[in-house]
């Protein structure tokens, strides 16, 4: 290899093979080679980076504000607007959830953006007995316009923009707060914001769908013609990938299954009949933004890359409808129960990362996220963090400050043909519709998932206080509570009011026109459905009469297996338990039993997966429960299946009213033999609560599965006597 570098008169800056002798003196065995990292995308970063490796890139000229807009959408960027600091919030009630908001503006918040609970989420109102445990919990609960118009009350809606995660109860929902602003006297065509509105990552990740992927489909090409049409400024979809990182996607994955969820929703409008140009500009997207900082960079200036490209593919022509916009979350599951201070900085770098990949709005998570929904305190901090990196640093003076750096422009490549490689698997498929309903793009995350969690278990990916570094004593830090009880009593009482002073007839009249429509495939649902929110038909009415037609979207439970036990490296303590386990099949006649359960209606079931594959890699026999169980479902089919014990999941706060509920029900269905331990988001002061309640084990984030499952055994073991 010839010298890379410009030889001055001044110096002898030396050659790349000179380097390399260079480096092999320092290096492992004597090889440069082995200082290469290989990350789970299957990209190797190395040490060094030269101009060779940027020879011959393509987009090492292009300008921001030009296709293929890698190097940013806008040609100015944040030189003369940065991103919108747009923090993710909603709990309890609409009272609770408008003062939240109310503060955060004030306080430097930028654009609003809502978390609704997950009762409303799959369609439910709050009197609904599946929900009891889930009113107003991980979300703000809405039944109605009557409560939108709260969450919303002085909020100019013509001048702030909102975004809503809404995905299963997305007609309602969305039609809700177009009612909301037209009584605030606020006009469609106004509106600005954002409805995530991305079904495919629901069914294969988050899993707060609620109808069939079919119907949903039609649901999503309904929306993107109404609001193309009517709501010009309003973005009609998230197109998200960022509950695919979290639920353990690394980011090729990340962005490969994400761009073609998108290409999916284009092909919908088209097939509505619609010009590409008329709606493409208001398509948006969303990524997670984890600990893998120069990749996370390279990921969003080659999400940009590829989306042009596939839009070229559609032969769009405006250059709105060829640039990708993104909203950026920093990754909830990087964050750490154990020292949880560590997450200010872990937030930090991933939303300088984000920040560095051209995003055009953020959510930098609060530190006591891994335990709870934040408090002020610590939703303050994390508003300020983008607060500081933009009005102290300066960051902000220069577009795409990255471009030209060898490893950056490489690595950028590098992730575009890793993405580019699974975009045209996945096409060979038939498409991701089809990738989703055959079960295959969920695996392909639950494997990545698994592989990770041994990788964090036996010691290879370090987390500082949790798998290195650990402290003796954790402090209790403070959370926020929610009492679910008086949520749900004041939702219900809303409810019945509205229901008593509304006109009955023109009630039915609305919800027949939905139905009807619904099941001939013909007319514009949101349409439909912003006429039956005007007299006040609730989201639980409006997603029922859907439902005669489309039916409830019920998933089958695959897991992967192996995944777990090939990837964990520490054989010792593995080997060890596996005899163990084996030795109680020699002596009870059968393995251990125990069923991995997911209690209301929290979807979030990467834990449970894991958990699951490892467990049956151990040597247990794991049976997994359907998602959104009641209690007494889930007593039934423990007994059943006659387990040993039952493992509750849980991420959404669920756990105060459900925990109890099932180890109730175990009794009443005459098994109380059976034990029952809890794994997730816990705040410690709940622990007490729960071991009084009779639960056996509870095992945090960062709990080392082995460790887990060798607690589980000996319960099991001590309950058999
Ligand atoms: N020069 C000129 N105009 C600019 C510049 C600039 N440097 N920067 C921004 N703008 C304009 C934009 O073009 C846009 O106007 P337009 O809508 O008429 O095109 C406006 O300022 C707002 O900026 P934008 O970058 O679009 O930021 P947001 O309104 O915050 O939208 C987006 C961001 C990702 C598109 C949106 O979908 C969003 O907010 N998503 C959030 C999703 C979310 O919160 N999910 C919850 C987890």
């Amino acid at each position: 290899i010839a010298a890379m570098t410009h030889h001055s008169p001044e110096f002898q800056p030396g050659n790349l093979d000179a380097w390399a002798k260079a480096a092999a003196k320092s290096a492992p065995g004597g090889d440069v080679n082995a200082l290469n990292w290989l990350t789970p995308d299957g990209i190797t970063v190395k040490p060094l980076y030269t101009a060779a490796d940027t020879q011959n890139l393509q987009h090492t000229d292009t300008l921001p504000g030009f296709e293929p807009y890698l190097r940013g959408p806008q040609a100015t960027m944040y030189a003369v607007r940065p991103w919108t600091i747009r923090q993710y919030a909603g709990f309890s009630t609409a009272e609770e959830s408008n003062a939240f908001y109310r503060k955060a503006l004030a306080a430097g918040g930028q654009g609003v953006s809502v978390a609704f609970d997950l009762a409303t989420h799959r369609g439910y109102d709050s009197d609904h007995p599946r929900v009891t445990g889930d009113v107003g919990k991980a979300g703000v609960a809405i039944d109605s316009v009557e409560d939108m118009k709260i969450l919303f009350n002085e909020i100019p809606l013509d001048k702030v923009s909102v975004s809503m995660t809404m995905n299963g109860a997305v007609l309602p929902v969305l039609a809700g707060y177009v009612v909301a602003a037209e009584e605030q006297g606020v006009s469609q065509d106004k509106l600005s914001g954002t409805i995530q509105n991305d079904i495919l990552k629901e069914f294969m990740v988050r899993n707060t769908y609620i109808y069939p992927p079919e119907p949903s489909m039609k649901i999503i090409g309904d929306i993107i013609e109404y609001t193309a049409k009517n709501m010009p400024k309003f973005n009609s979809i998230s197109i998200s990938g960022y509950h695919m990182q979290e639920a353990g996607a690394n980011q090729a994955l990340e962005l490969a299954f994400t761009l073609a969820d998108g290409k999916e929703y284009v092909k919908t409008a088209i097939a509505k009949g619609m010009d590409v140009d008329d709606f493409a500009g208001r398509l948006s997207f969303f990524w997670a933004i984890g600990m893998n900082f120069y990749l996370e960079v390279a990921k969003m200036r080659a999400a940009r890359l590829l989306w042009c490209r596939i839009m070229k593919g559609f032969e769009a022509k405006k250059p709105k409808s060829l640039m990708l916009r993104t909203h950026c979350q920093t990754s909830g599951w990087s964050l750490t129960e154990q020292d949880p201070y560590n997450n200010v900085v872990r937030t930090t770098i991933e939303a300088m990362a984000a920040v560095f990949g051209g995003t055009q709005s953020l959510h930098t998570n609060s530190f006591d996220e891994a335990i709870a929904l934040p408090t002020e305190f610590s939703a303050r901090i994390a508003r300020n963090t983008q607060l500081i990196i933009q009005e102290e640093t300066h960051i902000t003076n220069v577009i795409d400050p990255w471009a030209g750096s060898y490893m950056m422009e490489k690595l950028t490549q590098d992730m575009a043909d890793a993405a580019w490689a699974i975009i045209e698997e996945v096409e060979a498929m038939g498409g991701m519709t089809k990738a989703v309903d055959s079960g295959w793009a969920k695996l392909k995350i639950e494997a990545a998932a698994a592989e990770k969690q041994a990788r964090i278990d036996s010691g290879k990916d370090v987390i500082v206080g949790v798998n290195k570094y650990k402290l003796k004593t954790e402090d209790t830090i403070e959370a926020r509570d929610i009492d679910n009880v008086a949520v749900r009593d004041s939702q219900i009482a809303r409810l019945n009011a509205i229901k008593q002073k509304r006109d009955a007839a023109q009630v039915q009249q609305a919800l027949e026109a939905i139905e009807s429509a619904a099941e001939s495939g013909t007319g514009n649902l949101l349409d439909l459905c912003i006429k039956a929110v005007r007299v006040r038909a609730t989201v639980g009415e409006i997603s029922d009469a859907m439902e005669k037609s489309f039916g409830r979207h019920r998933a089958d439970t695959q897991k992967v297996t192996g995944v777990y036990a090939a990837a964990y490296d520490s054989a010792e303590g593995w080997d060890k338990l596996k005899e163990e386990i084996a030795q109680f099949a020699t002596e009870q006649g059968r393995r251990p039993r125990v069923m991995i359960s997911k209690l209301g209606q929290d979807g979030h079931d990467r834990g449970a997966k894991v958990v699951a594959t490892a467990f049956a890699d151990l040597g247990f026999d794991v049976d997994m429960g359907p998602l959104f169980q009641t209690p007494e479902e889930c007593a039934r089919q423990a007994i059943e299946n006659d387990v040993h014990a039952v493992g509750v999941s849980t991420l959404a706060a669920g756990h105060k009213t459900l925990v109890p509920a099932i180890i109730a029900e175990l009794k009443k269905q005459g098994a109380d033999d059976i034990i029952v331990f809890v794994g997730g988001v816990i705040p410690r002061q709940d622990y007490d609560m729960l071991y009084e309640a009779g639960v056996k084990g509870i095992y945090g984030p960062g709990t080392p599965i082995p460790a887990s499952a060798k607690d589980v055994l000996e319960q099991i073991k001590k309950a058999l006597g």
